[in-house]
């Protein structure tokens, strides 16, 4: 059984969002903004729903899934894009698959050391982000 992702989580290191963002078309102006906040992971888990919120001064982004169920994804205030997303486990790594216009998107989070990783990919495009729990 994975360790629980549950809880808060502070972002404590961002590498290469902005590949990550241009491989999404983000605007400059956005993408300059969304450089410079501290993002803040909350993941709620009821049941077999997760929630996952994505929480900054700037935008927000909440989405809910199933494990192995597959759901319409939009991402709303982010590119504003569709997707057909599924999220499983893959040994320790939850792991979503984003099928849409942008070939090879998807993310990972796992836990290691205590912290919370997340890996965002996008076409050649990897964004590398670490939480630290909120206490
Ligand atoms: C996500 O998490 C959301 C990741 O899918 C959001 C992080 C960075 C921004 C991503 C794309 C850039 C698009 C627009 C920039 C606009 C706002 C930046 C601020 C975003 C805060 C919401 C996946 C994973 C699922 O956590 O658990």
């Amino acid at each position: 059984m994975p360790v629980s992702l549950c809880g808060s989580w502070d972002m404590v290191s961002n590498v290469n969002l902005e590949g990550y963002m241009i491989a999404l078309g983000i605007s400059l102006y956005t993408r300059k903004i969304a450089l410079k906040i501290k993002h803040r992971k909350v993941i709620e888990q009821v049941g077999d729903q997760y929630v996952v919120k994505t929480l900054s001064t700037f935008r927000n982004y909440t989405f809910s899934f199933r494990v192995n169920e597959e759901f319409q994804e939009f991402t709303k205030g982010l590119d504003e894009r569709h997707c057909k997303s599924l999220v499983a486990w893959e040994g320790n790594k939850l792991v979503c698959v984003q099928k849409g216009e942008k070939k090879n998107r998807g993310w990972a989070h796992w836990i290691e050391d205590d912290k919370l990783h997340l890996e965002l990919h996008c076409e050649d495009q990897v964004c590398k982000q670490v939480f630290k729990r909120v206490v």
